[in-house]
């Protein structure tokens, strides 16, 4: 059976569009998989464990859409590989990274194992995940939280996180 797997890409060191294009390469060139969509590139600030750090490489992320009969697991290993072919290291979590690779969603199944957790527990609330897939597939639902559409406009019209509670809005959202 062939399944859609969103995947994401992230990259904050060395040069982020060779490794990002060589990604997507590797990613089409694994076992019974190919390369449906990918999105743009876009820039964003980096975010770590203590918020969004503008002081950090920024990254580039992007979303590809891949069509596969390989089973979850066995995509994640692939994603490992992959990452470790373009010089990944983990010395911190939510560090600096060569390649970041992720598997947001693979079709609607749901997954929460140790391993692997499907729908991506963290999706659902970035904008650098959202806004590239809403490029590629904007009638997109992510498993157990609807459209991607209404996610990305709910984000967005919130007020930036960091930026302080604004007192002229008198106490926040309604
Ligand atoms: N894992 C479980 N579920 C999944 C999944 N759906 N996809 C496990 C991928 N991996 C999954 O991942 C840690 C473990 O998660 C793996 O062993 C795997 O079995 P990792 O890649 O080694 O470490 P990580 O990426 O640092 O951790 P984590 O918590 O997955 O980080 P996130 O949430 O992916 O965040 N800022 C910007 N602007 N852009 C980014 O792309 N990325 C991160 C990483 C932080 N800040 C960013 C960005
Ligand atoms: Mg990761």
């Amino acid at each position: 059976m062939t399944a859609i797997a969103v995947i994401a890409l992230g990259s904050n060191l060395g040069d982020r569009e060779a490794t990002l294009q060589s990604a997507v390469g590797a990613l089409g060139a694994l076992p019974e998989s190919s390369i449906r969509a990918v999105s743009s590139w876009h820039g964003t600030v980096a975010l770590t464990v203590d918020g969004p750090d503008p002081e950090r490489p920024a990254y580039l992320n992007g979303v590809a859409l891949l069509e596969t009969r390989l089973d979850p697991f066995q995509l994640l290993d692939g994603l490992r590989a992959i990452e470790n072919l373009h010089g990944r290291e983990r010395a911190e979590r939510w560090g600096d990274r060569t390649l970041d690779l992720d598997l947001i969603a693979f079709g609607a199944l749901e997954i929460d194992s140790e391993q692997l957790q499907v729908p991506h527990p963290r999706a659902h609330e970035r904008d650098f995940v959202l806004a590239p897939w809403f490029e590629i597939d904007p009638d997109a639902e992510l498993a157990g939280h609807g459209r991607i559409a209404d996610l990305l406009l709910a984000l967005r019209s919130r007020p930036e996180p960091g930026a302080g509670a604004d007192p002229a809005a008198g106490g926040g959202p309604a």
